[in-house]
């Protein structure tokens, strides 16, 4: 996959495309990057990015000249064509399914917006999609790109390896991840749950999906209310909910207003 990205910072990248994962997907020729700097498309001497906003405010908005020539020039590119995407915080909120949709795009071009945001005809004119990363105020659509090209770059056939592959992610789908353990047995007083050592697969996998669960259920309760669970996982959370009325039930008979002789 062609995945380019538009940004007058394209240094900020360099480090990215150069470790772990990605840095795999791009030597296996899975995906082949390239960051534009933006400001090379400028044609005036001091090759200015922004300018200042019709109906005045403050700040700064991007010139919709050079960002167009620069989509426009890898588009050219681009043969088979790419799907043209917007870091802005008014757009969609990245998840894991946004980002399968665009792990199936022919190339992708990322557009890193700065300043208050891009001039509104370049969104209307050459924008498939608006996308955020989530509510919180970032300097830029730079970080935002990495974050959801790191998501997309891992879902593209091929990059991850057996051992890793995006079908454990979906295994577990909906659903945190149980803890982890490794060596040694005790670390700091904290030792190892003993069915881990147990080498009855069978029980750990229990276990685990056991603790994935009741983990979802204390940390995440609304992943639970939009997933369909199995019979298996209804059985534990009943024995859950059983086990809390009981304790609650407990708690209510010994509260101090309850005993003889009180209030
Ligand atoms: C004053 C109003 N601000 C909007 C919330 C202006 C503004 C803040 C930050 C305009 C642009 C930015 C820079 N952020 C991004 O370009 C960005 C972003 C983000 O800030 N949060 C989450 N996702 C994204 S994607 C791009």
């Amino acid at each position: 996959m062609h995945i380019a990205v538009l940004t007058i910072f394209p240094a900020m990248f360099d480090l990215f495309w150069e470790h772990g994962i990605v840095r795999r997907a791009v030597a296996g020729g899975l995906v082949q990057p390239q960051a534009v700097d933006i400001r090379a498309f400028t044609r005036d001497r001091h090759q200015v990015t922004d300018d200042r906003p019709y109906g005045g405010g403050c700040g700064m908005v991007m010139k919709p000249e050079p960002l167009a020539r620069a989509i426009e020039s890898v588009r050219d590119q681009f043969n088979d064509g790419g799907f043209t995407v917007l870091m802005t915080p008014r757009g969609d909120q990245l998840s894991q399914q946004t980002a399968a949709g665009l792990a199936r795009q022919q190339g992708l071009i990322f557009i890193c917006g700065r300043y208050e945001g891009v001039d509104a005809r370049i969104v209307h004119r050459h924008v498939d999609y608006e996308l955020s990363i989530g509510d919180y105020v970032l300097s830029g659509g730079e970080l935002a790109a990495m974050v959801a090209m790191d998501a997309v770059i891992r879902l593209i056939p091929g990059v991850l390896g057996g051992a890793q592959s995006a079908q454990r992610d979906s295994f577990s789908d909906g659903l945190l991840e149980h803890e982890h353990y490794t060596r040694p047995r005790v670390f700091e007083g904290d030792a190892v749950p003993e069915i881990l050592l147990s080498g009855d697969h069978q029980a750990i996998e229990r276990w685990r999906r056991k603790m994935s669960l009741i983990e979802t259920l204390m940390r995440r309760p609304d992943l639970l209310e939009n997933r369909a669970l199995d019979e298996r996982e209804t059985e534990i959370l009943r024995q859950w909910s059983q086990m809390l009325e009981r304790v609650l039930k407990h708690q209510a008979a010994h509260r101090p207003d309850s005993l003889p002789g009180r209030q």
